[in-house]
């Protein structure tokens, strides 16, 4: 049975590829971090009673800020994999925390590699790198390919880089099996509710049932090659299956902007928007109502608004990848569209604001979390 140890696991991705790998048979352990309340939501389902035996799904407390705990996390375990998807993974958040961004996001990837080093792994442990298509950022050309030239744009990006090439570094310097998977933006239901498309789904869920009024957001021409977190980790997995290791794109090689992921989701919920002013001052209105899962607005009614707050010190406007390498050498191809996984996300979205709404009736008004960004 083969062992696989995931940095990150209570995260969305985490949460997915531990499912994967359990389906697989992998003895699963993850690291997560101590938090005054539970963390685990996305990974409760997963969960096997440690007093019995052979459980197949352990978690360790940790953190990647924490190179003695990586160390005897990665002594006891042994692992045949590391996936290391641990991060500050918030690009806006780390214009205002920089410092911690380069911390856990650099300086941990670093700490994993010599701890796998400094145990004498290197020919056991196969290492997982969660690179990613921000490390474009200023595009050089489009669409971007394993061969496309960096050029990081926030210190997310900046931090990224150095643990891409520090993972490149030790597969060359030491001659680990050790992968950079550049993904592309990929959501889900389980996606953090402060990432664009979530906050989407979940705001205009919210506001369809009369929960919330409005949605304040920012750069709305941005573009993106969205694609489904399950058909991203599956790549992962794949990645650390080949011969030799290699870094790939993980992309659709499809790009839309925030508007449309607007018009879609709103489209979901029954309401058509129509988009009027420009620049600051541009609002998404709703003009038409078709369905019955809206009865918290009417026509007329502003229900976006664009706030400067979002814009970010310097923005990665573009993003479009080319998955062919993945295709052509791994066989890999997304199964589920943007549109699809926006179905998906505003259906999980709209039930949780249907329970909160009832109970709301009920007299129970439990408060909204309005994460920012
Ligand atoms: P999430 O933000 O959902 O999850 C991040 C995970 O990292 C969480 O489990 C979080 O723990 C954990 N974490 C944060 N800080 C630390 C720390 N100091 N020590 C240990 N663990 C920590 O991210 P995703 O699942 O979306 O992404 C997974 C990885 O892939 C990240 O590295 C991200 O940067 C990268 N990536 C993501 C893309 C995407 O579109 N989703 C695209 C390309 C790359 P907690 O739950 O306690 O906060
Ligand atoms: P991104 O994802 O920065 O690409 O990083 P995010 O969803 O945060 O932003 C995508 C685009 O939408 C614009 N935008 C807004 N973004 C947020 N969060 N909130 C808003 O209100 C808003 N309005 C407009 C942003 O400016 C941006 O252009 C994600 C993360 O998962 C990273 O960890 C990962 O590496 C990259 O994707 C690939």
């Amino acid at each position: 049975m083969k062992k696989a140890l995931i940095t990150g696991i209570t995260g969305q991705d985490g949460s997915y590829l531990a499912e994967l790998l359990l389906d697989k048979g992998y003895e699963v352990h993850g690291i997560k971090r101590r938090a005054s309340l539970f963390n685990t939501q996305r990974i409760d389902h997963l969960y096997q009673d440690p007093h019995v035996d052979h459980a197949k799904f352990r978690l360790h407390y940790g953190d990647l800020s924490d190179t003695s705990n990586l160390t005897r996390i990665l002594s006891e375990v042994q692992p045949d994999e590391v996936y290391n998807l641990g991060a500050q993974s918030h690009v806006a958040v780390s214009f205002e925390a920089p410092e911690y961004t380069a911390d856990v996001d650099a300086v941990g990837t670093l700490r994993l590699l010599e701890a796998i080093r400094f145990l004498g792994l290197e020919r056991k442990t196969r290492f997982y790198q969660a690179s990613t298509s921000e490390l474009y950022g200023l595009v050089r050309e489009t669409p971007q390919s394993e061969t496309t030239p960096f050029y990081p744009r926030s210190p997310y990006a900046a931090a990224k880089l150095y643990a891409y090439w520090i993972t490149v570094n030790y597969r060359e310097a030491y001659g680990l099996f050790a992968c950079n998977g550049i993904l592309f933006n990929h959501e889900s239901p389980r996606r953090g509710e402060t990432f664009v498309t979530r906050k989407i789904t979940r705001g205009l869920a919210n506001i369809a049932q009369g929960l919330e009024t409005c949605l304040y957001i920012g750069n709305i021409d941005a573009l993106r090659d969205w694609g489904h977190a399950k058909d991203y980790v599956r790549m992962q997995w794949l990645m650390l299956q080949q011969e030799q290791p290699d870094d790939f794109v993980v992309a659709t090689g499809l790009q839309y902007s925030v508007r449309d992921f607007l018009v879609w989701s709103a489209a979901e919920l029954g309401v058509s928007l129509e988009f009027r002013g420009s620049g600051v001052d541009e609002t998404a209105v709703v003009a038409d109502i078709t369905g019955q899962a809206a009865p918290g607005v009417s026509v007329g009614d502003v229900i976006v608004r664009i706030d400067p707050r979002y814009f970010r010190p310097t923005e990665v406007e573009t993003l479009l990848g080319d998955p062919t390498k993945a295709k052509e050498k791994l066989g890999w191809t997304p199964e589920i569209s943007a549109q699809q996984m926006c179905a998906e996300m505003v259906a999980e979205d709209l039930k949780a604001a249907q329970r909160h709404a009832l109970l709301k009736r009920h007299g129970y008004d439990i408060p909204i979390c309005i994460e920012d960004y």
